[in-house]
């Protein structure tokens, strides 16, 4: 008799806390479109979590919006994809509450993210900034997927995901899938153009040191241009994150927008110096980011089927979200309705 064969699951997820960065694409997305015919995907906006920090409301609407337009321009085909908003799928919530009483406290305390974020927002630690992983947790392990394709920072909330679906498994039997991480070889931690020591990120306060998916040629070719390299005396193209963050930045980034290996690189721009390195990254970026720019300025145009795919979205997911749903209610001795 022949086998019914299912597909391996893929999740991701990005907050919609500021528009979409070069260090988010070359660290998930790119990854995420690569696999669509392989893998049955789930890629949502992370409304929910996006709130942990104060959010303008029509700002984040809007973000929200033009995030779906990002993911479909960057290749997330809606018909291959579930592309959805966390918001529209209530069993997010409510998983997220019964996993909050199976997460520790002094785990969450370990978080990266929770300390840098509470540094940044003194004014602000809230109680969801705080258990934000176990909401995260609850994201991941309703779908069930193998793999959970996201940047170096996110690894450590993945492995937290894995302890808690693993403690809960060890009490009530084999009601998750334990996940695994799916990080890129190169791309896995893009740093700020301006400060190559510190991660390129959505929510930087300084402007020139990210690069935003659907920012004009011009102004990514100006970024690059200006963009800090390292004070030594050699000024060759040599990747030596240590001792040349600036350079083996974006010789990361020329690598992951072209294929080729560091070693191509470094002959590539032997001799030449940095005056003919920067300018080269730049146009390989704004070549990279074309399509992505204008494919999301076409669909912002067409509200009404945007409008489509994230309901048609909300409705699949919350069909295979509610089934792991049912089932932990159900372990955890709630009394059915
Ligand atoms: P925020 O500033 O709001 O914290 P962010 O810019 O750091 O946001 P996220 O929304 O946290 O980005 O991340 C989206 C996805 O992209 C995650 O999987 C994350 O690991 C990845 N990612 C984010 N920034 C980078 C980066 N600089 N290099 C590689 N991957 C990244
Ligand atoms: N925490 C992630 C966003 C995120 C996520 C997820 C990623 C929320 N839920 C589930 C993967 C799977 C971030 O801040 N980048």
């Amino acid at each position: 008799m022949e086998e019914k064969q299912t597909k391996k699951v893929m999740l991701s997820g990005i907050q919609p806390s500021g528009d979409l960065t070069l260090g988010s694409y070359l660290g998930a997305i790119k990854n995420w479109s690569a696999r669509a015919d392989e893998f049955d995907c789930y890629y949502f906006m992370a409304d929910l979590h996006s709130i942990t920090v104060r959010q303008n409301p029509a700002d984040l609407r809007r973000r929200t919006l033009e995030q779906l337009a990002q993911y479909i321009a960057c290749g997330l085909d809606p018909e291959k994809n579930t592309l959805f908003v966390q918001s529209h799928v209530p069993a997010h919530t409510q998983l997220g509450w019964v996993l909050d009483c199976y997460t520790m406290f002094g785990e969450l305390s370990r978080m990266t993210q929770f300390k840098d974020k509470s540094a940044k927002n003194a004014d602000n630690i809230n109680a969801g900034l705080f258990t934000y992983p176990a909401l995260m947790a609850a994201d991941i392990l309703l779908y069930q997927p193998d793999y959970v394709p996201v940047g170096d920072d996110q690894k450590q909330h993945v492995e937290l995901c894995r302890d808690v679906a693993t403690r809960f498994n060890n009490v009530y039997g084999d009601v998750f899938k334990i996940p695994e991480p799916y990080i890129p070889k190169v791309g896995a931690r893009i740093m700020s153009l301006s400060t190559p020591t510190s991660k390129m990120s959505k929510s930087d306060k300084d402007p020139n040191g990210c690069v935003y998916l659907r920012e004009q040629p011009e102004v990514i070719a100006r970024k690059f241009k200006k963009a800090v390299t390292d004070s030594d005396t050699e000024h060759c193209v040599r990747f030596d994150p240590a001792e040349k963050p600036g350079v083996s930045n974006l010789m990361s980034i020329y690598s992951a927008c072209t294929g080729k290996s560091m070693d191509a690189i470094e002959a590539e721009f032997d001799g030449k110096g940095y005056g003919a390195f920067k300018p080269a990254v730049g146009e390989a970026v704004i070549e990279t980011l074309r399509p992505v720019r204008e494919e999301s300025d076409r669909l912002l145009k067409d509200k009404a089927y945007l409008e489509q795919v994230y309901r048609e979205g909300a409705e699949k997911a919350s069909y295979i979200a509610n089934k792991t749903l049912r089932k932990v209610y159900k372990k955890v001795g709630f009394l059915a309705k």
